[in-house]
């Protein structure tokens, strides 16, 4: 068979084949782009509203007393306190899920969205070490964001604690 043979209108079956291949990978990698910015497109808000609940977070910490005001020298909710209504120093904080986000206008949050606080008490001259509850001035908070209990947003602040 002659290679005159074997072409359609011009192009050899080798020629129409590769053509062929490469608009397809053409195809496949511009489906892939679409699916890349339809998921960023619907992860978007997500990511603002954790974004948005964290710095939440740090703000109710910081309207908080460093100390109880009655029992300076405890760590954790005092005798008498239940959270959330009793809290009223930081170290309250220690261990409180809010499973009903609630942020500090009043707003109320879908119950797929849930908070975590942990308050500890750092070493001053390396604050990634813990050290025994209230044996330092420096308190470590840590808040992290959930999504159907999912951490999606977390960070930390150092807070001086007068003793
Ligand atoms: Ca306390
Ligand atoms: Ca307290």
């Amino acid at each position: 068979m002659s290679r005159r043979a074997t072409s359609v209108g011009g192009f050899t079956y080798v020629e129409v084949l590769l053509a062929v291949v490469i608009l397809a990978g053409a195809v496949a990698s511009m489906g892939l782009v679409l699916e890349q910015s339809r998921t960023i497109g619907t992860d978007a808000p997500r990511i603002a509203t954790a974004d948005y609940l964290l710095r939440d977070g740090f703000a109710w910490v910081r309207m908080l007393a460093r100390s109880d005001p009655t029992s300076p020298g405890t760590f954790g909710l005092e005798a008498g306190e239940v959270a959330p209504d009793g809290i009223d120093d930081v170290d309250d904080l220690d261990g409180l899920i809010e499973t009903q986000v609630v942020d500090r206008s009043g707003e109320m949050f879908g119950a797929e969205w849930s908070r975590k606080f942990a308050v500890s008490s750092v070493d001053l001259t390396d604050p990634r070490v813990t050290v025994a509850a209230g044996s330092t001035a420096l308190l470590r908070v840590t808040i992290a964001v959930r999504l159907r209990g999912i951490d999606v947003a977390e960070d930390y602040a150092l807070l001086w604690r007068p003793q």
